[in-house]
């Protein structure tokens, strides 16, 4: 990928004088309430508000980003090993992964700097670090054609994380709703580095000047500010050097939510490990989270309009409709209005049938020493390699020195 680095001072300044008449109206107000996603979908993809959601980008073609043209679209993406990876993480990202590797230069990223945001225990982070990128590639990942590594491996995040904190305004951090959550009452004794946790995501993105972001809709407001971030870092230095961030929110699962509360998203660190499927869970265990997964007495409705005010109806049935590779009006058709009970036997079939396979060749690959060790050691070189002309650069740009 031909990254356009180092344009002479002159020409920068001439960007700078441009840029500061277009952007600076923009940083006095919120970006926040904008959409953030530009006024217009790509082609190849449409806008769409599912289920009441607010408009998002969704996929129309889960393999292809229009507009990369010849040159092909950098992507990064990335899980925290906070656990292990569940079926909220494999719908909402790994899935969409796998898809987009084949027509893309892609990183994938077990964003373990991320983790210790909230404390993890040492031993348990370098298991699930393993672990789950033993799952990534049992669910597909190719780490020959794309970079599968982990984030301390590359001191490019933490420098650029850096420059961004000091990029970044307060007001910004202080709108996400994330960290909110995440904090809930007791805001002033979490970390700070749960505060400043987007400065390190756009960081993740822009240590390699990545275009495409897949994600869960969970994250949308962080790819806003990403995109915040690069847009005032460039106008600040008079330069032209981060690109635009595209989020790509794809396919029906894009939030998948609790077992137990379909309210709450589902989530790694949820304390109940009922309210979760997990990519490791024995089939017994699968079958028997799905029996157990809260519903409500009625019995499925026959169109989507009868999920209002029923959301662990409506979740189950998302979850069946992406792993069926079906649309919920289908699933409606073969189940509506009919009891739980054979819906959630057939959900529970489809989930083993799926993850099964997963699990096991995820084993396979734990087994071999040294083996998910040497995949991410190779990554981290080469997303080192990447990253190290683009870091020096930013360096340059900000005035530091040169390094050793
Ligand atoms: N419930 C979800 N539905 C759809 N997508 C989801 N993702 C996470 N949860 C869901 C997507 O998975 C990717 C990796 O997420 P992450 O591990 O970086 O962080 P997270 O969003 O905070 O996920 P968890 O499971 O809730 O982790 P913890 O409990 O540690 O905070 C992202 O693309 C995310 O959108």
């Amino acid at each position: 990928m031909p990254w356009t680095l180092g344009l002479a001072l002159a020409e920068k300044r001439a960007v700078c004088a441009v840029a500061s008449s277009v952007l600076g109206p923009l940083f006095s107000q919120s970006l926040y309430t904008q959409g953030g996603l530009g006024p217009q979908a790509p082609a190849g993809f449409q806008r769409a508000a599912p289920f009441g959601l607010p408009s998002l980008i969704v996929a129309r073609s889960r393999s292809r980003i229009s507009g990369a043209g010849d040159n092909m679209a950098r992507i990064f993406s990335g899980i925290q090993p906070t656990g292990i990876a569940h079926i909220g993480n494999y719908l909402g990202a790994i899935q969409n992964w796998v898809s987009l590797q084949a027509q893309h230069e892609c990183l994938w990223c077990l964003v373990d700097l991320h983790a210790i945001t909230v404390f993890q225990d040492p031993v348990l982070l370098r298991a699930q670090t393993l672990e789950n990128a033993a799952l990534f590639l049992a669910c597909g990942i190719d780490a020959e054609r794309g970079i599968l590594f982990h984030q301390s491996a590359v001191s490019a995040h933490a420098r650029l994380a850096w420059i961004f904190n000091c990029v970044a305004r307060m007001g910004w951090l202080n709108r996400m709703t994330q960290f909110k959550d995440k904090a809930g009452k007791n805001s002033e004794a979490v970390s700070t580095g749960l505060f400043v946790y987007p400065n390190l995501m756009a960081a993740d993105i822009l240590a390699y000047r990545a275009s495409h972001v897949p994600v869960g809709d969970d994250q949308r407001q962080h790819l806003e500010l990403a995109n915040d971030i690069a847009q005032k870092f460039n106008h600040d230095y008079g330069v032209d050097f981060f690109p635009v961030i595209e989020p790509l929110i794809l396919g029906p699962a894009a939030r998948v939510m609790s077992l137990r509360n379909g309210y709450q998203k589902m989530s790694k660190s949820d304390p109940s490990d009922q309210s979760r499927v997990n990519l490791t869970d024995k089939d017994d265990v699968i079958a028997q989270k799905i029996k157990r997964a809260k519903t409500d007495p009625q019995p499925l409705p026959e169109s989507a309009e009868g999920f209002e005010g029923r959301p662990e109806a409506r979740n189950l049935v998302v979850i069946y409709a992406a792993i069926a590779d079906m649309t919920v009006n289908d699933v409606l058709r073969l189940h509506g209005g009919r009891g739980f009970g054979p819906f959630k036997d057939a959900l529970a079939t489809l989930l083993i049938e799926k993850l099964a396979p997963i699990r096991d060749e995820a084993a396979r690959l734990r087994a071999e020493p040294g083996h998910v060790e040497a995949v991410l050691h190779r990554g981290a070189m080469r997303a080192q390699a990447l990253a190290e002309p683009i870091m020096r650069e930013v360096e340059r740009i900000v005035g530091f020195l040169p390094g050793i």
